[in-house]
């Protein structure tokens, strides 16, 4: 049973960015980033003061990388198609729920092999959309793991959606989604950036980093182009942790890539970042 050292809850995005080589054109997990995040989770836990009636615990959502994001944009998963379609977009969405359930075996392989009591959580087995937006969502599961000392790992998934038929729900977005409506005392998203930037830090040496975000309009101007990610990217990211931010829990963006820098998160350290607030 793990009891995180100052905080009760928190709930960590792995962004697949970090924990993949995003941008291969096969599938390809990054294991020097993947086991050095693993150290970092299992060095800011203590093993002791077990205490299973707590919420105390720690609940890890995974991006897709170059898994999941592939096959969503070829079988264009998530837009309207005729029904003639849907022999092929049910092939489009198998191989893709395939994918992503491939990498988080390696994702929970590797912190298990650290010592940490992960359990994985496919969200397509028990979560809806409408309109893209999650409806249906049993958060008791994860209460019960959390309960009994386990981390949930959960990752972005195709899942069923009453207006497309199908769609791609994000880690993003289930991230915001439990930090919503389970008490959740911090929200962490490593990603592969420093954080938010006025333009794409990859393709702009001029990019500026923009250190607290708390509107939409703060946002507006901010080019947030991507290659192959299908769920909105950095300005994706920030529309569910600008929700987030409305109802008072706080999140911060910081960059996984630095050593230290999610280990330090955990332990409540001050990391170099973007914040998403309610001024
Ligand atoms: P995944 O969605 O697979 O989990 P992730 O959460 O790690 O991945 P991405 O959705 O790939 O992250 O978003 C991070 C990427 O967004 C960065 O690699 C960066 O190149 C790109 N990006 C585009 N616009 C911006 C911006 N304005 N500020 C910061 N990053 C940006
Ligand atoms: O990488 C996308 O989740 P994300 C999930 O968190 C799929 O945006 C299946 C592409």
């Amino acid at each position: 049973m793990l009891t995180r050292v100052g905080v009760k809850m928190i709930i960590l995005k792995i962004g697949g960015s970090i924990i993949t080589e995003k941008d291969s054109k096969e599938p390809k997990v990054d294991y020097k980033n993947l086991n050095r995040i693993c150290n970092e989770i299992k060095e800011s836990f203590s093993t002791e003061n077990i205490n299973a009636d707590l919420m105390d615990g720690l609940v890890i959502v995974h991006g897709a990388g170059s898994f999941g994001h592939p096959p969503a944009s070829e079988y264009k998963i998530g837009q309207p198609f005729p029904n003639e379609e849907f022999p092929e977009k049910r092939i489009g969405f198998a191989k893709t729920q395939s994918a992503v359930k491939e990498l988080n075996t390696y994702v929970c392989n590797a912190l298990i092999e650290h010592g940490l009591p992960a359990v994985s959580m496919q969200v397509s087995s028990f979560v809806t959309t409408s309109d893209k937006r999650i409806y249906d969502f049993d958060l008791e599961f994860i209460k019960n793991y959390l309960n009994n000392g386990f981390i949930p790992v959960l990752y972005g998934d195709p899942v069923l959606d009453e207006k497309y038929k199908m769609a791609i729900l994000s880690g993003d977005q289930i991230l915001q989604y439990i930090a919503r409506f389970l008490v959740s005392d911090r929200v962490v998203l490593g990603t592969d950036v420093d954080g938010v930037y006025d333009k794409n830090p990859k393709t702009h040496d001029d990019a500026k980093l923009i250190e607290e975000v708390s509107s939409i309009e703060e946002i507006i101007q901010v080019e947030s182009t991507t290659n192959i990610d299908v769920t909105g990217g950095m300005v994706g990211k920030v529309n569910e942790l600008l929700s987030l931010a409305e109802i008072g829990v706080d999140s911060e963006i910081i960059n996984a890539n630095r050593p230290g820098a999610i280990g330090d998160a955990l332990q409540n350290k001050k990391v170099k970042g973007t914040k998403i607030t309610k001024k």
